[in-house]
């Protein structure tokens, strides 16, 4: 195992109080690594709890059932710990405000995480990190084994809901021969996958198809077809009762078109414009993103703009970006 691997391991081996906590908006991949880490630290009879920048999307509330998280309240200190851990994420920016906290501190920390790492020097005291796996939750099944730990049904079922969420139920271009062989041990080890598909795709609420159909009518094709862009307002989402927070199924909708290489969605977020961004084979939107502010993986990146950013500016910015990209393959 890599040398920064066995550091991290070996930090955790003799931390006792363990804070875990992941990315703003925590996604399923993000909770579902948190779990994994909560259950090898609770088995070990280490004292451990997950603290959260902001509440995550209600989709992935079933986890809490066996594994407790909260969210920091505002102003507040983080409880006291002797290790902090963050899941699916390498940058004290997207903590929100425990990023400060984190920052100012000299308590031992370690990210575990697949997306590219920041340029420059490391505010990590060890890495766990691996850009090629699939989710960080299956990196937090090889921290938990690396512990000594061999999952649980809860730990199982958490690992399930990171690897699924995060390659689109195994269609993304990361859904690789690693994920499906760890899809199939999970389903091996008794997770029910049915309901776990039933809590994160089937309980949407009824303003959700309206939104989609919003965002839909606003649709623009760029680049012969190969690029399409979509936006949709707060208006339009409040008039229909609607929200958007995940927008997996608006993407996966601009990208079943025949012909579309890279889709970008831009949609209001606490009073910002949030741009998502995937792609097929070629276009690097990672590097789109990081021109813009934003980050994430090749072919999956969001962008969260600055105040004051109009749609307009932000559509525009977005879409010279992804020309800029396309015009780099002819
Ligand atoms: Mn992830």
């Amino acid at each position: 195992m890599n040398p920064d691997r066995e550091q991290a391991l070996a930090i955790a081996r003799e931390s006792e109080r363990i804070l875990l906590s992941g990315h703003m908006r925590a996604d399923g991949d993000c909770l579902g690594a948190q779990a994994v880490l909560f259950h090898a630290f609770q088995a070990l009879g280490k004292e451990c709890q997950i603290l959260l920048p902001d509440p995550p999307d209600g989709r992935y509330g079933f986890l809490q059932e066996k594994t407790p998280w909260k969210v920091i309240e505002a102003g507040a200190d983080l409880p006291p710990h002797d290790l902090f851990m963050v899941c699916d994420c390498s940058r004290l920016s997207r903590l929100g405000q425990i990023g400060g906290l984190v920052e100012s501190s000299d308590i031992p920390r370690i990210a575990l995480d697949h997306h590219p790492l920041e340029e420059g020097d490391s505010p990590w005291t060890a890495l766990f990190h691996d850009v090629s796996s699939p989710a960080s939750g299956l990196l937090a099944l090889e921290f938990s084994r690396g512990l000594g730990v061999e999952p649980g049904a809860e730990a199982c079922e958490a690992a399930f809901t990171a690897l699924m969420t995060d390659t689109g139920w195994l269609k993304y271009s990361n859904a690789d021969a690693v994920a499906w062989e760890a899809a199939a041990s999970l389903v091996a080890a008794g997770v029910d996958t049915a309901k776990v598909y039933h809590e994160v795709y089937q309980r949407a609420e009824r303003g959700r198809p309206r939104g989609i159909a919003a965002a839909m009518a606003n649709l623009e094709y760029h680049e012969d077809g190969k690029l399409a862009l979509a936006w949709v307002d707060e208006t339009s989402l409040d008039g229909l009762h609607a929200s958007l927070e995940d927008t997996d199924e608006v993407l996966d909708i601009m990208r079943g078109v025949d012909g579309v290489e890279a889709v970008a969605f831009l949609m209001p977020r606490n009073g910002l414009w949030k741009a998502s961004l995937r792609s097929l084979s070629i276009v690097d939107v990672n590097a789109v993103a990081e021109k813009l502010g934003g980050g994430g993986h090749a072919r999956a990146s969001g962008i969260l703009f600055p105040e004051g950013t109009t749609l307009a500016k932000a559509r525009e910015g977005l879409l010279l970006g992804l020309q800029e990209a396309f015009r780099a393959f002819p």
